[in-house]
C-alpha cells in the first residue's frame, strides 16, 4: 500500500524538502497550498517535485477547508508545516500569528480527532518556545519563556499537541526544531539574507548588507537533516516530543565570516554595537553595516540545542557544520545570480 502523507506549508523551505524526502520514499504526497495570484511552487519546481505532488488549497485560519481535507484525504501521516514563520513580522501582525501558529494547530487536530483518528501528525515546534533562556544547553525538558508573538504563538501549538496525545490518544509529535536553513531559505531571515548579499556583494551588484544585533547566537543546522528527524518521528511506535539541534551555537557575525569566506570576501570589521561594519579590503566598499530597524523588540540571545533524545530514539543526526551551510548557501547564491 503506497503511503499518504499531507504537508502543510508544502510552497515553503522545509515543505520542499520533505516532499523530496516523502516522494523518494514512495509516499503519495499532497501538498496543501494558499491560494496566490502566482502559485508559489518555486521551491519545488527547483527540487524538481513540483509536478509529482497533488496540490490543494487551504488556509490554516479558516476551519472548513482544513476539515474537508482531512475528512477526504485518507491520510496516515500529516506533517504541518504552514506558519507565518518570520518572527520579525510577528510584532506586526501577532494576532494573525495566533491565528495561524497557535489556533490553526488546534483546527488541525481537531479535524484529525474526528475524521482521521488514525493518522499520525507533525507539529513544527521551534526553539523560539525557549526564548530568554536560562539552561545551556535547551532539550525537552527546558523550560519555555517565548519572546516574540511568534514565539507564544507556536508555545500554545506545542502544547495543543501534547494535549490531543494526552486527551485523545492522537499519534502527534512535536519536534523542538533549532534553526536550520538551506539555499531555499526565505530571503528575509539572516542566513539567507547574508549568502545573498555578500554573493550579490561579490558580483558588484547592491549595496552593502544592512543587519541588526550580530551578537545573536543560534544553533544552524541544514534543513535538508531536519525534514528527515521529522519523517523519523511519525514512524514511532509511540507519539513524543523530540529537540533536532547541532548542539553547536554561533554569532551572526560569526556566520557572516564563514560565507565571506567562501566567497573569497576579505573583510576587515571595525566600530562596535551599531556602529560595526564590515570593509572589502579589495574594493575598500563597506560590505556590511548595521541598520538598527532589524534590532527586535525583545531578542533570543542564545539557542543552543541538545538533540541527545533524537539520537538515541531516532538514530538522528545532523550531517552539515554550520561552515559547510554559509558555504554551500553563499555558493548556491553566487551561482544562482541572474544579473
Ligand atoms: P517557510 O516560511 O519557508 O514556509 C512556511 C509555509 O507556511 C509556506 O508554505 C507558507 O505559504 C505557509 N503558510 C503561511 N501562512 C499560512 C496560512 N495561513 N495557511 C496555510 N499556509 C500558510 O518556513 P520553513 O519552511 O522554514 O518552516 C516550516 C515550519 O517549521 C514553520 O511552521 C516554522 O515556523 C517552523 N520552524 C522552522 C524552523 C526553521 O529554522 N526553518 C525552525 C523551527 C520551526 P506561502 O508560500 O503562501 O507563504
Ligand atoms: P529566527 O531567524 O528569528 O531565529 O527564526 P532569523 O534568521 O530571522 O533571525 C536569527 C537571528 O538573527 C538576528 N538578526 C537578524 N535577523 C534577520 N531576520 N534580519 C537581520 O537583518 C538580522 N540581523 C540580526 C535576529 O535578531 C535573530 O537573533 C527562525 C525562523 O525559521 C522561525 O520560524 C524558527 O522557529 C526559528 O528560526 C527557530
Amino acid at each position: 500500500m503506497v503511503k499518504r502523507a499531507l504537508i502543510t506549508g508544502v510552497s515553503g523551505q522545509d515543505g520542499s524538502y520533505l516532499a523530496k524526502s516523502l516522494l523518494e520514499k514512495g509516499y503519495h504526497v499532497t501538498g496543501a497550498l494558499r491560494r496566490s495570484s502566482h502559485p508559489e511552487t518555486i521551491r519545488l519546481e527547483k527540487l524538481g517535485i513540483a509536478d509529482k505532488i497533488e496540490y490543494a488549497y487551504f488556509d490554516l485560519a479558516e476551519v472548513n477547508n482544513i476539515t474537508r481535507l482531512v475528512r477526504d484525504g485518507a491520510f496516515d501521516e500529516i506533517y504541518n508545516l504552514a506558519a507565518q514563520s518570520f518572527v520579525g513580522s510577528s510584532w506586526d501582525q501577532p494576532v494573525y500569528a495566533a491565528e495561524v501558529n497557535g489556533l490553526g494547530v488546534v483546527r488541525l487536530l481537531d479535524a484529525i480527532r474526528t475524521y482521521a483518528p488514525q493518522a499520525r501528525f507533525y507539529q513544527a515546534s521551534t526553539s523560539e518556545m525557549f526564548g530568554l533562556v536560562r539552561t545551556i544547553p535547551q532539550n525537552e525538558d527546558t523550560p519555555f519563556h517565548p519572546r516574540s508573538p511568534y514565539g507564544v504563538a507556536k508555545t500554545y501549538g506545542h502544547y495543543i499537541t501534547v494535549n490531543y496525545r494526552e486527551s485523545f490518544g492522537t499519534h502527534a509529535s512535536s519536534g523542538i526544531l533549532f534553526n536550520h536553513e538551506s539555499p531555499l531559505r526565505g530571503t528575509e531571515f539572516v542566513t539567507r539574507k547574508i549568502s545573498r548579499g555578500l554573493a550579490r556583494f561579490t558580483r558588484g551588484v547592491g549595496d552593502a548588507v544592512e543587519l541588526g544585533n550580530l551578537d545573536a547566537k543560534r544553533d544552524w543546522g541544514f534543513a535538508g537533516d531536519y525534514v528527515e528527524g521529522m519523517w523519523a518521528m511519525l514512524q514511532q511506535e509511540t507519539a513524543d516530543d523530540y529537540v533536532l539541534a547541532t548542539g553547536k551555537t554561533t554569532s551572526i557575525r560569526d556566520f557572516v565570516r564563514y560565507a565571506a569566506e567562501a566567497l573569497a570576501l576579505d573583510l576587515e570589521w571595525s566600530g562596535a554595537a551599531k556602529a560595526e561594519q564590515a570593509v572589502d579590503r579589495k574594493t575598500g566598499k563597506v560590505a556590511v553595516r548595521i541598520n538598527p530597524k532589524f534590532y527586535r523588540p525583545a531578542e533570543v540571545s542564545l539557542l543552543l540545542g541538545d538533540a541527545s533524545k533524537a539520537r538515541a530514539k531516532l538514530g538522528w543526526e545532523p550531517k552539515v557544520d554550520v561552515r559547510e551551510l554559509a558555504a554551500m548557501m553563499a555558493r548556491a547564491d553566487y551561482d544562482d545570480w541572474q544579473g
